[in-house]
Parts: structure tokens; sequence; C-alpha cells
């Protein structure tokens, strides 16, 4: 019989059904999608209906987990890089090392006491920054996604805007981008393509909001989507 290092490696599909949670809500997009003001708008409609919340982002959202985001996105105050740039992989890896912590720490206990969890990005922007965005292989993050992260939200609302306009909305708002913020507008297409496809992949889940509409339409469309969350939640 042969042993496992004589099998060949396993093959997971980026698409395969994991688990979902139906009171975790992610956000995506690429930046200046408004994912601040729609995750405040989300979190107050929960709060109205009696619920507790647990508003989180990534890469971050525990002290590690922050420590890890520094490491990640951060420059410094003269806008030069702290260290070298991290290799593709060194960015995955950090930013599945992140994720385990966050799971584990914030949200697998949040959504155990029952209360809803939004983060503000999760595992779809691995697949599009380091999978279409670096060029990495998407069977290695599926892969990851399995063994290290087990869940998907129930409901992701994608914010999807034009790579030009998020630039200008965000023109001049840090002294210094940070580290992925710097990447070329090539590098954000393929960010919101991939985005695209797995919504395209994944309808159910996630769910495309137009984000170049006025702030009111973008957050009225994404409270509609938690509203159908919420009524699948209450029936589960
Ligand atoms: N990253 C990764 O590579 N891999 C991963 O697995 C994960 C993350 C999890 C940090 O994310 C970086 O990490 C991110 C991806 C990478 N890098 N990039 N680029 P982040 O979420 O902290 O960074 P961000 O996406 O760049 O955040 P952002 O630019 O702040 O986006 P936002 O939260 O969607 O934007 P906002 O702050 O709500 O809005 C920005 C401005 O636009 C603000 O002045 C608003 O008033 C304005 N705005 C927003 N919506 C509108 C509308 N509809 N009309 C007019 N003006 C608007």
């Amino acid at each position: 019989m042969p042993s496992a290092h004589d099998m060949p490696a396993q093959s997971v599909s980026p698409l395969q059904p994991l688990p979902t949670h139906p009171r975790f809500v992610s956000l995506e997009g690429g930046e200046g999608a408004g994912k601040s003001t729609v995750l405040d708008a989300l979190r107050q409609r929960l709060q109205r209906a009696g619920h507790e919340v647990v508003s989180t982002r990534e890469p971050g959202g525990t002290p590690l987990a922050e420590q890890i985001r520094g490491l990640l996105l951060n420059v410094a105050a003269d806008g030069r890089a702290l260290h070298e740039k991290p290799a593709a992989e060194t960015e995955l890896l950090l930013m599945f090392a992140a994720r385990a912590q966050h799971v584990r720490e914030t949200i697998q206990p949040a959504l155990a006491r029952g209360a809803w969890v939004i983060s503000d990005r999760f595992t779809d922007s691995s697949y599009a920054y380091q999978g279409a965005g670096r060029g990495l292989d998407t069977g290695l993050i599926a892969t990851l996604e399995r063994d290290v992260v087990g869940l998907r939200p129930g409901l992701t609302v994608l914010l999807d805007l034009g790579v030009a306009i998020g630039r200008e909305r965000t023109r001049g708002r840090d002294l210094y981008p940070d580290r992925i913020e710097r990447e070329r507008d090539d590098f954000f297409e393929r960010v919101r393509r991939a985005f695209l496809d797995r919504a395209a992949a994944e309808p159910e889940r996630i769910r495309v909001v137009d984000a170049s509409r006025p702030l009111e339409a973008v957050v009225a469309a994404a409270v509609a989507e938690l509203e159908r969350a919420m009524q699948r939640a209450e029936a589960a």
C-alpha cells in the first residue's frame, strides 16, 4: 500500500462547498467601496433587532492578528518600507495565520454564544488578492481555507466598484498608502474580476451590490441583503 508521501497531493477546488454560518456576514470589495459605512449600518440594523453584534476585520480582529496586520500592511511614518517585501507565499500564510487566530478567538466564540459577526473582509479576499492579484495557486488557498478555517459566511456582501472610482474616493486620505494599496491598477482589476467570478459561482452566498451609486443607495441594498439573511437565520 502506498504511504501518504507516495500519493499525489489532493487538489481542493476553490469552489467546493464548505459549511456556512447563518449569523456570519462578511463585506468584500476594493478600496473606497464603502465597507466601513456599510458595516456600521448593518451593525445598527442587527442591534435594533436586539442582537449582540461583533464587528471585526481582516487581517486583524484579535490582538495577535492585528500585529500580523501591521506586519502585512504598515509602512514607516516617512512612507518607507519597514522590512523587505514579503514573498507572495509569505503574504498568503500571514493572512491565514491571522485568520486562524481570528476564527478561533473571536468568530467561533461569538457565534457559539448566539451573536452575529460582521467581518470587514474574510477568505474571499485571499482568493482575490493573493490568488488573482499575486497569481498564487487557488488550490493551495482552498486547502488552507478547508483545513485552517473550515467556515464560510452565510452572507457575503460584495461592494463592487470600478478601480478608478475607488482610487478617486481614497485619494488624499492617507499621507502614505499601505503596502497593498501601492499596487498598480492591473492588480486591482484582477482582484475585482476574481470577486465577481466568485459571486457568479456562489450567487446565494455572495450578493453583489453596485457601490458606484450614492452611499445611501449602497447602504439600503446591503441592509436589504442582511434582512433576508436575518429571515434565513430565524428559520434555521
Ligand atoms: N487583504 C488581502 O490582501 N488578503 C486578505 O486575505 C485580506 C485582506 C483579508 C486591508 O484591507 C488590505 O488587506 C486590503 C486587502 C488586503 N488592501 N487593499 N487595497 P482594508 O479593508 O483595511 O483596506 P481597504 O479595502 O483598502 O479599505 P478602504 O479603502 O477603507 O475601503 P472601504 O472601507 O470600503 O472604504 P470606506 O472607508 O468606507 O470609504 C472610503 C471613502 O470613500 C470614504 O471617504 C467614504 O466616505 C467614501 N465613499 C464610500 N462609499 C461612497 C459612495 N457610495 N459614494 C461616495 N463616496 C463614498
